[in-house]
């Protein structure tokens, strides 16, 4: 890499910021159960502090999505004390994602639910959650909905459609100043028959629906098999919708691996249609990049640290693509020269440019080098180990 090219990773990391969850540093497991991890974090506090290390040692990751249920138990009641754990870590609350899948009462769904007083309750909660992420200063409520049905024939889909365009309007209708509210999709699981957010483009029809403010989430575990996201991605943002991503890897369904981790040519063709079209528009995609990661068996904050650099390092990539040469190489059907672009920069070691970003941010050059050596990881195993969760997370 010239020092061109280099200037241009180092800029690019600058602005480059990806939000971590809070439940990715808590006891998660499978539908088979969990095995527990004595470093994991049990309390609020403890997961802002993880996430602090995080953001210390990569410099990227300044901002905590919190899950109301498992984060806010007494909802507003919480904020206080959230601001104080957030000044406290240096690290703000991010995404307010509110929980509308775990009480016994949304069995048959939440806004989809055929019950009007279920719906009622569910819409409160997203209500509440919007005042949260207001008194927090949090601009995206982030809606992921586990509704939907396991046989043909027992749930009205229209219906269930209709319920669903009334509420996330009622929803959008409580957002003030620069608050945004993400919509998300995914074709199965909890339910197996329908889904009634299913694909991208319900959640951009219920977004365009709800009002000016919505926007579509896009969870990359949350698709067919190969499916193309990039096109996905091309299309939200033509269309000025992409709100966000929840990133994680999968080889087989929504199976929240490492983000890269199977594979990282998806991620870099995300993120090179996302430099294409800022380069192309002349305009920054207003997007939140976030973690939707649990890691059950890999070290938390380790797993966490390793997929902020993954992140990074496929996004540099990304910012390496020669955008003349692949413009013009389109425009004249060059098609294994427009190809070679992408594979030209796909295939740059772009780690030294990266050790230096992180040198001239004072960061330690290697992240995951210097947490193994920091002593936190110990010091919290033997702080947290031997204590049990009172509050339990999915899973
Ligand atoms: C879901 C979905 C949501 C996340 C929950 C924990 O599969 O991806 O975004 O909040 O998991
Ligand atoms: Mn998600
Ligand atoms: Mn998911």
């Amino acid at each position: 890499m010239n020092g061109r090219q280099t200037e241009r990773v180092m800029q690019r990391l600058d602005s480059f910021r990806i939000e971590l969850p809070s439940w990715g540093f808590s006891n998660t497991g499978t539908r088979f159960g969990k095995y527990l991890q004595p470093a994991a974090a049990l309390t609020i506090e403890e997961k802002f502090s993880d996430a602090a290390q995080v953001h210390r040692l990569t410099g990227a990751c300044p901002t905590l999505a919190l899950h109301v249920l498992w984060d806010l138990p007494n909802g507003a009641a919480d904020v206080a004390q959230i601001a104080t754990l957030a000044a406290r870590h240096g690290v703000a609350p991010g995404s307010i994602n509110p929980n509308l899948f775990e009480d016994q009462r949304y069995k048959f769904g939440s806004f989809g639910n055929p019950d009007a007083s279920v719906r009622q309750h569910a819409l409160q909660h997203a209500r509440d959650s919007v005042d949260i992420a207001r008194r927090l200063t949090s601009r995206d409520v982030v809606l992921w909905f586990a509704d939907g049905s396991n046989y043909p024939g027992t749930a009205n889909i229209r219906r269930r459609k209709a319920w669903f365009e009334e509420h996330l309007a009622a929803v959008h209708g409580d957002l003030t100043g620069d608050q945004r509210m993400l919509v998300e999709y995914k074709p199965f699981e909890p339910a197996f028959y329908h889904t009634d957010i299913a694909d991208w483009g319900m959640a951009l029809s219920f977004a365009r629906a709800a009002g000016p403010r919505a926007r579509v989430l896009v969870d990359t575990g949350h698709h067919y098999q190969s499916q193309n996201i990039e096109q996905i991605v091309a299309w939200l943002l033509a269309g000025e919708m992409l709100g966000g991503f929840h990133f994680n890897d999968r080889r087989y369904a929504d199976d929240d691996l490492t983000l890269g981790s199977i594979d990282p040519f998806q991620v870099f063709r995300i993120f090179h249609e996302i430099l294409f079209f800022e380069w192309e528009s002349g305009t920054r995609a207003d997007i939140a990049y976030m973690i939707d990661q649990s890691h059950n068996l890999k070290g938390k904050i380790e797993a966490m640290i390793q997929t902020v650099m993954r992140a990074q390092e496929l996004y540099a990539k990304a910012a390496l693509v020669d955008y003349d040469r692949l413009a013009s190489a389109q425009a004249r059907c060059q098609l294994v020269e427009a190809e070679s672009v992408l594979q030209d920069a796909f295939s740059s070691d772009v780690r030294p440019a990266i050790a230096e970003w992180r040198r001239t941010h004072g960061l330690p050059p290697d992240p995951l080098a210097a947490f193994n050596e920091s002593g936190y990881l110990e010091r919290i195993t033997a702080d947290r180990g031997g204590r049990t969760s009172a509050t339990s997370s999915y899973a």
